[in-house]
């Protein structure tokens, strides 16, 4: 038999994980603070608790997935007691702190613990494109890999609770990022009379996918240093040419917000003498120590 669930929390992700582990052939147990959502699991199988100690006293793999860190503490401090013996996986979203924190408050109850990060919407839950950091317990990893890999490929990051949230907030930095760059193109293209939808299939996409290829090299660069020529782009040219972005924008109507802390640490690189540099030298000027 496969290993019974238990999914806290049934907005649209923990819905999707319920879904996915039901289509496996697990039993799953749902709970949800407030009661009667996502109905289409009863007729799926899903087994609806009561009451949230039901719902972990029905599984030793029990999986949360609710709004946010205090939701979490909120749901399990009352029946902290019933969570000994059974592994605990959070896949709320979360910093690296909180994850720490929760890895040694479910070790003091006695439960095994393991913080990951989804890296997918809803919809790509049980999808080949779908995967999930994973960071704590080694041991509750290895039991419950087989059980994990039906929602999404498991990536183990390490025995640290931390590093899945690290690494997950790392990757949606990156992706707010291009999301508040796409916004801003967006925004100047619709300020003309083009078409929004032939920008975006015939130009933004094939030049941020010709841009990808610029991120390896800029990790290669930040940890074995700069190889020789190679800053064909460098920064203070690119201080120069930022000051046209802010201009065409304020021209065309358009709020240069998601711009100008680009353009203010492309300035102080090039103040503090990194203008011959290029943008690996920008991940220097952003950690603090
Ligand atoms: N949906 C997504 O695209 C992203 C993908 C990556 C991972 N995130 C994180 O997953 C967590 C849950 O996200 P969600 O999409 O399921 O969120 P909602 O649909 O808004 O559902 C929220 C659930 O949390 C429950 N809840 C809220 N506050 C409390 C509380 N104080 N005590 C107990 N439960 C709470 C809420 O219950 P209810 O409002 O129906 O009673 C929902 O079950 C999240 O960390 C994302 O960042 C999703």
């Amino acid at each position: 038999m496969k290993t019974p669930v238990t999914v806290l929390g049934l907005g649209a992700m923990g819905t999707a994980l319920a879904r996915t582990f039901l289509a496996a052939g697990h039993p799953a147990t749902v709970w949800n603070r407030t009661p009667g959502r996502s109905p289409e699991l009863d007729a799926l199988g899903a087994v609806r608790a009561k009451t949230i100690g039901d719902a972990i006293a029905a599984s030793p793999l029990l999986v949360t997935c609710l709004l946010d860190d205090a939701s979490v503490r909120d749901s399990l401090g009352p029946v902290a007691p019933e969570l000994s013996g059974r592994t605990l996986v959070n896949l709320t979203n979360g910093t690296p702190a909180q994850a720490r924190r929760a890895a040694e408050w479910a070790a003091q109850q006695g439960a095994q613990y393991l913080d990951g990060g989804i890296m997918a919407v809803p919809a790509m839950i049980g999808g080949p494109a779908a995967f999930i950091l994973y960071s704590g317990s080694p041991a509750a990893f290895e039991q419950h890999r087989d059980d994990l890999a039906v929602l999404a490929k498991p990536t183990y990051v390490g025995s640290d609770a931390g590093l899945a949230a690290l690494q997950d907030l790392a990757l949606l930095s990156a992706m707010y990022g291009m999301f508040g760059g796409v916004a801003h193109a967006l925004a100047m293209v619709s300020s003309e009379k083009l078409s929004p939808t032939a920008f975006a299939t015939e130009l933004l996409v094939p030049w941020l996918t010709a841009m990808l290829g610029s991120v390896t090299p800029m990790a290669n660069e930040l940890e074995y240093g700069a190889a020789p020529g190679a800053a064909g782009s460098n920064l203070a040219m690119q201080a120069a040419a930022f000051g046209n972005f802010i201009d065409a924008s304020e021209d065309q109507g358009v709020d240069p917000l998601v711009l100008l802390p680009i353009q203010q640490l492309l300035d102080r690189a090039v103040a503090e003498g990194h203008g011959e540099e290029d943008m690996a030298v920008l991940v220097r000027l952003l950690v603090k120590n």
